[in-house]
């Protein structure tokens, strides 16, 4: 390697030291060097644990990329177009965590080891680096690999499970032969190739990089760090990343944001750490670190931007308590309007409170331990659930049975008739309003489109003309009355031409 022969790098002297193959000791080094005014960049790796690098790679146009990589093999170096190699699995525990035995595993790369678990339940994405002794066994050949994982004390169950793993690979360039009518159209199949990426980014986490400050003995109210590493696998570096800490809630609830950091800028290479705080509340808790959680940026792949660590924290995990103050339950309404109060109660504090009604959607109101609030029901028996979650992520639930019992506004529609065929592009519509004096707004419209507010001041008959389409089409009219309750009157029209 030419750059190599011009240089003696020194690896004590890297900005960026850590940890990549089969964890401890430290086995990655990024040293930068300038020379005449010309910024250098250096990576080492030592990929089988002798603390002799035997991978380089190196950048010499400051940007990131590294146009230059070599492994040494029986005290020779080569040449290789590889830089990085990884093989990415994502671990699904279909069932409950509580439901399975830690256990210990390995997993193989074509013979060579490239992960361990010891006493473990891998759960989310995992990234390990394959070395490349791992890989050149068939240079310039169709190359078949193996991945293999081999566990042990079971204890009555095969826990690992997955389908889901990719391999990848980063390379300084690769030639590529295409044949294509121009230069651009050979350029679009090239960038077309499946499975191959020239450009974008490729944030990524691994469950496999993410510590706790403290991880036994925890109780309530502790203040904990949980560090990650986030990794670039793609192509150009990332700007302005957001990453958020996720606490998952029991029973498949909606996972509750804890808090967000925005990363400035994440390198082609080497790790980048973030580092959340976290309150320890009683329970069992799966903490998850999401990159770009509302998908804002473009990224290559979304299968890596997820990992998760599992905390368990002692003291008291007793479900909340709810106090509903309104509405009573059985109670009557002769209006709409409804008052809403209620407070969540726990030791290890709320989390969350929701109601919702009959079946209806949960209203989340997050990071508040009451709901208070005004809502419209419509008329008719109804169910109004509350509940509240506390921040162990326990839920509690209570239910209020009430009756609401008043007029809705009514009309009736004169004209045109039910099924009435037109043969022009207009129709005139007459209603007779019942109550006009308890009305606001009166709106028509025709074939779903929008709706026309029609001037009204009180009048128990109103007329108006809407434009209509071709063809059998619905002619609707809706009443607003004073306390904001809606009615609607429907008729069905054909219009021929
Ligand atoms: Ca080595
Ligand atoms: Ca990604
Ligand atoms: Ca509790």
């Amino acid at each position: 390697m030419d750059i190599l022969d011009d240089f003696q790098v020194d690896w004590e002297s890297a900005i960026t030291k850590t940890s990549r193959y089969l964890k401890d000791p430290i086995d990655w080094w990024r040293v930068i060097k300038t020379e005449n005014g010309r910024k250098f960049e250096f990576i080492g790796e030592d990929t089988n644990g002798d603390q002799v690098v035997d991978f380089i790679h190196a950048s010499t146009r400051a940007d990131g990329r590294m146009e230059f990589s070599a492994f040494s093999k029986g005290g020779k170096w080569y040449d290789t177009n590889l830089i990085e190699a990884l093989l990415e699995i994502n671990f699904s525990l279909p069932w409950a965590r509580s439901s399975y035995v830690p256990y210990n595993a390995d997993i193989y790369f074509n013979d060579f080891k490239i992960a361990t678990f010891i006493n473990s339940l891998p759960e989310g994405h995992y990234a390990f680096p394959i070395p490349p002794g791992a890989i050149f066994f068939h240079e310039n050949t169709e190359a078949d690999y193996t991945i293999e994982v081999k566990s042990e004390h079971l204890r009555g169950g095969h826990y690992i499970v997955t389908s889901d793993f990719q391999l990848l690979y980063r390379l300084t360039e690769v030639d590529t032969y295409v044949i294509a009518e121009s230069r651009e159209a050979a350029e679009k199949k090239v960038l077309d190739t499946p499975g191959f990426r020239f450009k974008g980014s490729d944030l990524s986490v691994n469950s496999n990089d993410l510590s706790i400050s403290k991880s036994v003995d925890l109780s309530h109210g502790e203040r904990l760090e949980i560090s990650a590493n986030i990794h670039n696998l793609g192509m150009d570096p990332a700007k302005e990343v957001t990453v958020a800490l996720v606490q998952s809630l029991p029973g498949g609830a909606n996972p509750i944001e804890v808090s967000k950091i925005i990363v400035p800028d994440v390198p082609l290479y080497g790790p980048t750490p973030v580092k959340f705080s976290w309150t320890a509340v009683p329970g069992e808790h799966a903490l998850k670190v999401i990159i770009d959680p509302d998908k804002e940026l473009e990224e290559n792949s979304r299968f890596n931007n997820e990992a998760l660590i599992t905390v368990k924290v002692g003291g008291k995990d007793t479900p909340p308590n709810l106090e509903i103050t309104s509405p009573e339950d059985g109670q009557k309404f002769d209006q709409p309007k409804i008052r809403l109060e209620a407070r969540g109660i726990d030791e290890s504090g709320i989390l969350l409170m929701e109601y919702r009604i009959d079946g209806g959607l949960w209203m989340q109101r997050k990071g508040a331990d009451k709901i208070s609030e005004e809502i419209i029901v419509q008329p008719g028996e109804h169910t109004i659930y509350f509940r509240a979650t506390d921040c162990s992520g326990n839920p509690f639930s209570s239910s209020r049975k009430i009756t609401v019992d008043f007029k809705q506004p009514s009309a009736t529609i004169v004209a045109p008739d039910e099924g009435a065929l037109i043969k022009q592009n207009t129709v005139v519509v007459t209603i007779n309003l019942d109550n006009p004096a308890e009305i606001v707004n009166v709106e028509a419209r025709v074939a779903d489109g929008a709706w026309k507010e029609l001037e009204f001041s009180g009048e128990n008959t109103l007329s108006f003309e809407l434009a209509v389409e071709v063809g059998k089409q619905p002619l609707e009219v809706k009443l607003i009355d004073r306390n904001g309750i809606e009615a609607m009157i429907t008729r069905t029209i054909e219009v021929v031409v």
